[in-house]
């Protein structure tokens, strides 16, 4: 329990008040060794994927082959490789029925919302931490393990959202998202979802099917991680990127005053009714039905790190304008949407499983630390 983040948070939060002493349940794994920091040398410089030359494109599409075709070392069952373990440990990280049970006030809203089973380590003051470590540990495993040479792409959606157009699909039409051999590919067939398959009543999708083209077609790549495992899937939902990635918002994001309400901003509340830019490319592109929509599935589209990518640009942005602050402060609840709870503090520790140490949020909020060791 200590280990996996389905207990991410209570990980810290029990080690330290609220089951302090209770021991890891049999069969539970030890957690790791924490990190220690190295010094970084020559960070690769993350570029927007429309930066980067033909030739860099193929290489990185190339080293996501790579990792897919590369054995499993999460521990996690039904990870079957290395592409798997980091949409695994994202899925096991996300709050499960055990943590739910454990903090019994948060069972009303997590019923009530249904979205806080929606995305791991979600609208908690490590949110945008533990996805900056996820992120550089996979474009660590590109590099270190398939030959990738350059910085982890990101997508910058905020350069194709229109705003004053909600339906336009002009935003799912760059090359980001093309069918080239070399890019991401784009919608899958419209399929209408059940209302089971879509409790928050989301309207707009016009996909849900598999992806027919780009790299990740059915033939060369396969989701194999979640309860849906097979093709990947989209569901573009243009009101939901056009609203949500619009500038506008990245720049109230860059706005905020300190940490802790930079990471509330970022995700704002578990509705539709309030654009957020995390839920910008999650629901723009995935829908209801989408792979990178869902739940704790969402690191089963190879865009969810070019997404996510984003966000750790914002969030490195906004460290730029106030270093000697902003390297220095977080902030926001342990738990999911606990303002005036208990915050997080610089020496909360977050985890990956085995996929690497585990790092403390002040480890985490520089991006040339040594723990982490990139650039934009
Ligand atoms: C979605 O719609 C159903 C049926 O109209 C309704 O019962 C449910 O409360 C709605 N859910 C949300 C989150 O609005
Ligand atoms: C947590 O931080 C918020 C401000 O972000 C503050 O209002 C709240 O009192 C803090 N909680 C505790 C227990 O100090
Ligand atoms: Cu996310």
């Amino acid at each position: 329990m200590h280990h996996h983040l389905s207990l991410f948070s209570l990980a810290t939060s029990c080690l330290v008040v609220l089951t302090a002493g209770v021991p890891l349940m049999p069969g539970e794994p030890i957690p790791n060794e924490p990190r220690a920091p190295q010094i970084c040398r020559n960070p690769p410089k993350r570029l927007e994927w429309r930066q980067m030359s033909q030739s860099q494109q193929k290489s990185y599409i190339d080293a996501v082959m790579c990792l897919t075709m590369t054995e499993s070392k999460s521990g996690i069952a039904r990870a079957i490789n290395r592409f798997d373990d980091h949409q695994a440990v994202h899925s096991v990280q996300t709050p499960n029925i055990h943590w739910v049970v454990s903090i019994p006030f948060i069972r009303p809203l997590v019923d009530h919302l249904g979205y806080l089973r929606t995305f791991a380590n979600t609208l908690q003051g490590h949110f945008i931490l533990w996805h900056r470590y996820l992120v550089a540990t996979y474009e660590t495993a590109l590099r270190e393990e398939c030959g990738y040479e350059g910085g982890q792409p990101y997508w910058d959606w905020s350069l194709d959202a229109n705003p004053h157009e909600p339906n336009s699909m002009a935003a799912f039409s760059t090359d980001v998202l093309g069918p080239g051999r070399y890019s991401f590919g784009g919608n899958g067939d419209f399929v209408a979802p059940t209302p089971e398959q879509n409790p928050l009543n989301l309207t707009g999708g016009t996909g849900g099917g598999c992806v027919r083209d780009g790299a990740f077609t059915p033939d060369r790549f396969r989701v194999n991680y979640g309860p849906d495992p097979g093709c990947l899937k989209r569901d573009f939902t243009p009101w939901v990127l056009n609203s949500f990635a619009d500038p506008a918002r990245v720049q109230e994001v860059l706005d905020q005053p300190d940490y802790a309400s930079f990471a509330r901003t970022i995700e704002k509340v578990p509705t539709f009714d309030a654009p957020n830019i995390h839920g910008g490319g999650h629901f723009g592109v995935g829908g209801v039905l989408g792979t990178i929509g869902n739940a704790e599935n969402s690191p089963g589209d190879p865009l969810f790190y070019l997404h996510h990518g984003n966000l750790d640009r914002v969030l490195w942005m906004w460290q730029q304008k106030d270093p000697e602050t902003r390297l220095n402060q977080v902030g926001g609840p342990v738990v999911p949407m606990d303002y005036g709870g208990q915050n997080v503090t610089l020496d909360f520790t977050v985890n990956l499983g085995e996929l690497a140490g585990d790092a403390t949020l002040k480890q985490l909020l520089d991006t040339q630390s040594g723990v982490l060791c990139y650039t934009y």
